[in-house]
């Protein structure tokens, strides 16, 4: 059963008003190309990525420009303790600061993840806050290792160890690990011995596969000669599978190794990186200071209203009973379409700004951060999130259905997770509260406009209601009831029905692990498409002018496409896939659009529907 959170984010790209065609592309083939063209070179010298990282850089830069403004009297301590961050995150950092922050860790009883990602980002002098959990250690000792940036390798020590070094290292050990200076040493010379074993004199690779430079800020020992790709791998499993008390305390020792006269040198962190960081830490102090200075609350009404008629849209789907599902099902299933909430914000809604401030500062009422003192807050802000998220889960597990409801009400301080959802412009779904979490942040132009034409509404922002909607409903998603309790009645009806194990399967042999995105992709352009074509009583707000019908309609999947569109068009995301395919396969067998486009039926396969 599933007693975490779960969480489905969507990324989101670019829209552009005006449709700006690729001449080349043929929309029935790559209707990505079509609507995207040449997305990353026009925008090769921003400084984001793909529209997703427009908007979070916008903000970031709204954020960044009221940290650097003077603080203000009678400021909520939540607030300080942001500026704090801030200003320490802008300050030089130096290795001494490195030591000191390596030995305030070491010395700690219990070492776990958000511990060994400050040690790291720190030792590696990392611009971005590692992304440490307990499934990716390998893969992030796979990214400090091919890394690229400029460094001088000559300002560290990459022999191992000698026994003479480590036993005067040893014995400047702010606390000795256990168990025991023999047993250390011998894990330490294995490690050291594994890792220089890779590097061969061979010259019979092929140069493509060869690492041909040490990685920057690396204090371990490299080998001499030869490292392939491959090679690299297996070092950084050596590594990801030492303990993290080991890795901190042996990164320690190498560190203190280096020669003279470096750690003087000093490096900075970018200010747009430093605001990013401060709205990871800090999100609820972030938001609260962008939405005072840019308040876009009064958006509410127009989201809700495009909300409600989704919900609508999908309620005729689930009425229509394609998968013959019982009686008690559908019950359980329309029940919770119609207790989903969308909430904007992830600020405590419905309360007065003074009572508003009171929660944010209960929340973070512990939290010092130091001024001048980078890492430490680094430290700080992960445990406070950590302690938030055990709380959070712990209380879903042990209230249980009566308590879910009233306890997370429309007020609440929603917990982000830094890095996770409520830290960027991304909407997201929780299951366990079957609630639907817009960001502020993502009701920004040139996303989004206050009185834009509603085209651009729905065929955006309507989409992402709609996707996040649709998980609600996704095979996984549908068991959990409108107050987030697994059925295992709904489960096993599932289980037992026909037509949705054979649509079920539909999707996982055509997507994969994928399956959950691509339904709620293809779930979402159409509920928001319907909405806005199709007639209904709910229609009241849309221009039919027939001779513009076919225009519109091509516009409305151009504006879908563009907020798509990357410099990384084909890099695979975990559960989406790559932005082009993510909007080919959308598109692709969807009959409006392929009208739209006079493209002909559908090729081959039909689509995958599991209502
Ligand atoms: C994309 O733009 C770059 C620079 O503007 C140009 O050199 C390149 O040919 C363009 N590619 C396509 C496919 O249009
Ligand atoms: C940990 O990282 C992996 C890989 O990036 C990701 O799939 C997983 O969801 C993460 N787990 C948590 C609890 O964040
Ligand atoms: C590093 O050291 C080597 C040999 O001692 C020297 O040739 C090289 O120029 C140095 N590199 C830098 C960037 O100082
Ligand atoms: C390094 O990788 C190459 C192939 O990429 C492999 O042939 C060689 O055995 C590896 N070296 C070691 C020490 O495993
Ligand atoms: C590494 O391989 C290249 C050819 O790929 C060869 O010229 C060179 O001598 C090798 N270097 C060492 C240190 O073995
Ligand atoms: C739907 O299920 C009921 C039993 O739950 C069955 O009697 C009926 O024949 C089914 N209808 C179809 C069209 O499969
Ligand atoms: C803040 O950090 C600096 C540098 O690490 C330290 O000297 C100072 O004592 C710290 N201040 C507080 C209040 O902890
Ligand atoms: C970490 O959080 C706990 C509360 O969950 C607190 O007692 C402890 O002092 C915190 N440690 C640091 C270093 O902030
Ligand atoms: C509908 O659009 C057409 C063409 O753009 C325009 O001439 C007409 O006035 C519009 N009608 C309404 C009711 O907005
Ligand atoms: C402070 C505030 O605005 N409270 C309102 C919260 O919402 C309920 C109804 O949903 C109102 O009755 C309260 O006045
Ligand atoms: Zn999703």
């Amino acid at each position: 059963m599933h007693f975490k959170l779960r969480l489905l984010e969507l990324i989101v790209g670019l829209l552009v008003v005006q449709v700006k065609s690729h001449p080349q592309a043929d929309p029935c083939q790559n209707f990505y190309k079509v609507a995207c063209g040449n997305w990353s070179a026009s925008h090769a010298t921003d400084s984001y990525e793909s529209f997703m990282d427009r908007l979070d850089y916008n903000y970031q830069e709204k954020l960044a420009d009221l940290l650097d403004n003077e603080r203000e009297d009678d400021e909520p301590h939540f607030l300080q303790q942001l500026r704090n961050f801030y200003t320490a995150c802008r300050k030089p950092l130096s290795q001494d600061q490195v030591l000191r922050i390596l030995e305030h860790l070491i010395v700690m009883e219990n070492i776990q993840n958000e511990e060994l990602s400050v040690g790291l980002t720190a030792a590696f002098r990392l611009q971005v806050l590692i992304d440490l959990n307990d499934s990716n250690t390998y893969d992030i000792w796979k990214q400090l290792m091919s890394h690229r940036k400029h460094w001088d390798p000559n300002t560290t020590n990459r022999e191992p160890l000698t026994r003479e070094m480590f036993d005067k290292l040893w014995a400047s050990l702010p606390k000795i690990p256990f168990p025991f200076k023999e047993y250390y040493w011998r894990e330490l010379s294995e490690l050291e011995e594994k890792i220089m074993s890779y590097g061969s004199e061979d010259d019979g690779f092929d140069s493509g596969d060869l690492v041909t430079r040490i990685p920057p800020f690396w204090m371990m020992p490299w080998p001499n000669g030869n490292i392939t790709y491959e090679n690299l791998s297996q070092m950084a499993h050596w590594l990801d599978i030492k303990a993290n008390e080991f890795i901190l305390t042996y990164i320690y020792m190498r560190l203190k190794l280096v020669a003279e006269g470096v750690s003087t040198e000093s490096w900075h962190i970018d200010r747009d990186q430093c605001a990013e960081q401060s709205r990871q830490i800090l999100s609820h102090p972030a938001a609260w200071l962008v939405e005072k200075n840019h308040p876009r609350l009064k958006e509410e009404p127009v989201l809700q209203d495009i909300f409600a008629e989704l919900k609508q849209r999908f309620g005729q789907k689930l009425l229509a009973n394609r998968n013959n599902f019982t009686r008690s099902t559908q019950h359980f299933l329309l029940g919770k379409l119609k207790r989903m909430r969308l909430r904007l914000s992830i600020l405590p809604r419905n309360s007065s700004a003074q009572s508003m401030v009171r929660r944010i500062e209960r929340h973070y009422r512990d939290v010092h951060m130091n001024a001048s003192d980078y890492f430490g807050n680094l430290h700080i802000g992960l445990n406070h999130s950590r302690s938030h998220k055990k709380y959070a889960q712990l209380w879903a597990i042990v209230f249980g259905r009566q308590l879910i409801p009233s306890r997370i009400s429309k007020s609440d301080l929603y917990p982000t997770q830094v890095r996770g959802y409520g830290t960027y412009a991304s909407a997201f779904y929780i299951v366990k509260q079957n609630m639907l979490i817009v960001p502020l942040s993502l009701l920004e132009p040139p996303f989004y406009t206050h009185g834009q034409p509603s085209i651009l509404t729905y065929s955006a922002l309507g989409f992402i209601l709609g996707h996040e909607l649709s998980h609600g409903f996704d095979s996984e998603g549908m068991t959990f009831s409108s107050h987030g309790v697994g059925s295992s009645a709904v489960d096993r009806e599932l289980d037992r029905n026909p037509r949705f194990q054979q649509e079920l399967g539909c999707l996982r042999r055509r997507f994969g692990r994928k399956r959950y995105e691509k339904f709620a992709d293809a779930s979402g352009l159409e509920l928001a498409y319907s909405a806005y074509f199709d007639t209904a009583q709910t229609d009241h707000k849309r221009n039919r002018s027939a001779e513009e019908l076919v225009t519109q309609k091509q516009q409305f999947f151009h504006n879908f496409a563009q907020f798509f569109c990357s410099d990384k068009e084909l890099l695979q995301a975990h559960d989406h896939g790559s932005d082009r395919k993510r909007v080919n396969d959308a598109v692709a067998h969807f009959e409006p659009f392929r009208e739209a486009f006079s493209c002909g039926p559908s090729p081959r396969r039909r689509q995958c529907r599991l209502y």
